[in-house]
């Protein structure tokens, strides 16, 4: 119902701007799928977190209600409740109707976070089926409400009073299922996201609670006053770091705003991972240039004086100083410009210069004041650069000569006939008699059999030159065709999907685990184009009539059960494990194209899975046990 009787121009537009967003929500959030969904909570969220950025608020509280709507509350100074000039309606109902109405609004303040100030409000609101918004300011509650996509059905008033000092905005809104492949929330990937905003937003405090199950939860609070320091600490908590202290070193420029943490442990891979205005930027950019550049010059220029380096030629390279490096760096920039194909990577090349030099003036400090630290850190660099050269070697032995090659890698790899890589699949298999009866099975035109019988090397714990030793390792490296390291290359995969068949119990999921390890540290753009694959062999198998019907686990069993007619007769049997499938078998449930089930492997979050990896494959031995206890279902269904 619709309190407002007059209608004008301005409210038309109003509303073909919002119905744009309903007809193409991808080009307002990405997609319409999880990811979308939980896009929106981002969006207010970001609101209040430019209040905090501009000095206002201090506390964030984002809450999933029974009803799956989220409630989001901070304790800014509250969206403003005037008429806006230009509307001639209240400010708070222009922020929430208008499409683009953010950055013209206000005055023009610190706004960095993820979107345009204020624009995502009015994009929340066109993809919700109700939308409720409450500002406590100068001693009053004003509320108003949207329904349908954004139709106000409650222009802004008074509702009640509050404490003259009370300040904030409340907004709850719930998800128009019409327009989201589902509407439920997901409380892990809402935590991931608000740890990681409190690691990025040093002294903010942002409370998570999930009401779903009950109301007297109290969620839980993430407040770092270290900020990055202390998320560098967490990323480091299952490897052995090498130094006591954590480098923390930051600047600002023309309002530009460059902090960094660091830490090396002892382990072999590089967790670098940079930010702008708190988002992600996955493909580095002027930021993550800047500190790498200063980084080597830096090690090298110290290790020289410091006679360290015996002769000039022995310079140590970007690759070596990297090694076992924790890094995080967050750039909050007023005019970021994003590029490259997933706007991943920020453009703005002054912020080259402000990085190389707060980096490198710190880093060097550090380095003079802390004589110990520096050894450790240059010997590191040292050791890796030795080992970089001795993988050298041990690399051309990888190499493939010729395709003949292929056919006789060492007896090993059964090879498809097929030469186009857009139609293979190569199966990496448990055991021999499994890899038997997978031959046998193979459509031998398009699918590869890798049998992998020695054990597969740990990498989160062997660095390249050593994993290259490891036999079984080789021979992946040189089935896959695409080299490794520096001279990776994706367009040489000889495979479109690799896919991991390995039995459903605890030792084909420790198999699997490391399979995904050796993956994600030396094949990691395999894994993020999507190429990954778990394959399903089934658990049960009913027979009833002339009918055979294969399940994957349970639940499926029971609905397939309880879907049968009344006394109809079936016979219900327990899978064997791969190795005890005959070769028919084993391609009607597991490989054959049209009825297998497959699982694909994505990395939804890669700090998330280096984290992941590191307790799993780590060094100490504790958190390992204690996670596959925690989380033996999840080892099982290892998505990354
Ligand atoms: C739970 C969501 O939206 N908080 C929020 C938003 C604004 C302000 C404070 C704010 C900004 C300014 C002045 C300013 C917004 N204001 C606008 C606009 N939380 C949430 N808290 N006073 C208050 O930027 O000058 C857009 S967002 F445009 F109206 F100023």
């Amino acid at each position: 119902m619709e309190e407002r009787e007059h209608y004008d121009a301005s409210d038309i537009q109003v509303l073909e701007g919002l119905e744009a967003v309903r007809k193409r929500p991808g080009m307002y959030i990405g997609t319409t799928d999880v990811k979308g969904l939980h896009h929106l909570v981002w969006e207010i969220v970001d609101n209040s977190i430019d209040e905090a950025l501009a000095g206002y608020c201090n506390h964030i509280e984002i809450i999933i209600n029974k009803d799956n709507s989220v409630t989001v509350k901070d304790n800014g100074r509250g969206i403003p409740v005037g008429i806006h000039a230009k509307t001639g309606i209240s400010t708070v109902e222009t922020v929430y109707t208008v499409l683009h109405a953010g950055g013209k609004f206000g005055g023009g303040g610190y706004k960095v976070s993820g979107g345009l100030h204020g624009v995502g409000a009015s994009v929340v609101n066109a993809l919700s089926s109700a939308v409720t918004v409450t500002v406590y300011k100068e001693g009053k509650i004003y509320e108003t409400k949207f329904a349908n996509g954004g139709k106000t059905v409650q222009s802004l008033k008074v509702i009640g009073d509050c404490e003259e000092n009370r300040t904030g905005t409340t907004v709850t809104f719930k998800p128009d299922a019409t327009i989201f492949d589902t509407d439920i929330f997901d409380y892990e990937t809402l935590r991931v996201r608000t740890r990681e905003l409190a690691f990025l937003n040093k002294g903010l405090s942002l409370t998570l609670r999930d009401d779903r199950n009950g109301e007297d939860t109290t969620g839980e609070t993430f407040m770092y006053e270290g900020g990055i320091s202390e998320y560098v600490r967490y990323l480091n908590k299952n490897k052995t770091p090498i130094h006591d202290d954590i480098i923390h070193l930051e600047g600002e420029e023309d309002g530009v705003m460059f902090e960094v943490a660091m830490q090396y442990n002892s382990g072999y891979n590089e967790s670098i991972y940079s930010f702008v205005n708190n988002i992600n930027t996955h493909d580095g950019g002027t930021h993550e240039e800047g500190v790498r550049r200063a980084l080597t010059r830096i090690i090298n220029n110290y290790a020289k004086k410091a006679n360290m380096l015996k002769n000039n030629d022995d310079s140590l390279t970007g690759d070596d100083v990297k090694e076992g490096l924790t890094m995080i760096i967050s750039c909050k920039h007023p005019n970021p410009q994003f590029e490259g194909q997933t706007k991943g990577r920020l453009g703005n090349s002054e912020v080259r210069k402000l990085a190389d030099s707060v980096f490198s003036e710190g880093f060097e400090r550090f380095l003079l004041e802390n004589p110990e630290e520096a050894k450790i850190i240059v010997d590191k660099a040292m050791t890796a650069s030795r080992a970089r050269i001795a993988a050298k070697k041990a690399r051309e032995l990888t190499r493939r000569k010729s395709d003949l090659d292929v056919v006789n890698f060492g007896g090993k790899l059964v090879d498809c006939k097929e030469k186009d890589p857009s139609v293979c699949e190569i199966f990496l298999v448990e055991g021999d008699s499994a890899g038997g009866s997978a031959i046998k099975g193979r459509n031998s035109m398009t699918q590869a059999i890798l049998p992998l019988r020695g054990k597969i090397l740990n990498v989160e714990k062997a660095r390249l030159d050593r994993a290259l030793t490891n036999e079984e390792i080789r021979t992946i490296i040189t089935a896959f065709g695409t080299g490794i390291g520096q001279e990776f290359d994706l367009n040489k995969l000889r495979y479109d999907k690799i896919i991991i068949m390995t039995d459903a119990d605890v030792d084909g999921s420790h198999i699997r685990v490391l399979l995904l390890t050796l993956f994600y540290r030396f094949f990691r753009p395999i894994v993020e184009a999507g190429h990954v694959y778990a394959a399903q062999p089934p658990l049960f198998c009913i027979k009833h009539g002339n009918t055979i019907k294969y399940v994957l686990n349970e639940d499926e069993r029971d609905e397939y059960l309880a879907s049968l007619k009344d006394n109809v007769k079936y016979e219900l049997t327990r899978m064997k494990g791969l190795g005890e499938m005959n070769a028919d078998e084993l391609n009607e449930t597991t490989m054959d194209i049209e009825r297998r089930v497959l699982r694909k492997i994505t990395v939804n979050d890669a700090i998330e899975a280096d984290a992941a990896f590191s307790k799993l494959m780590g060094e100490e031995v504790e958190p390992r046990r204690q996670f596959i206890e925690e989380n033996a279902v999840y080892v099982q269904n290892l998505d990354i």
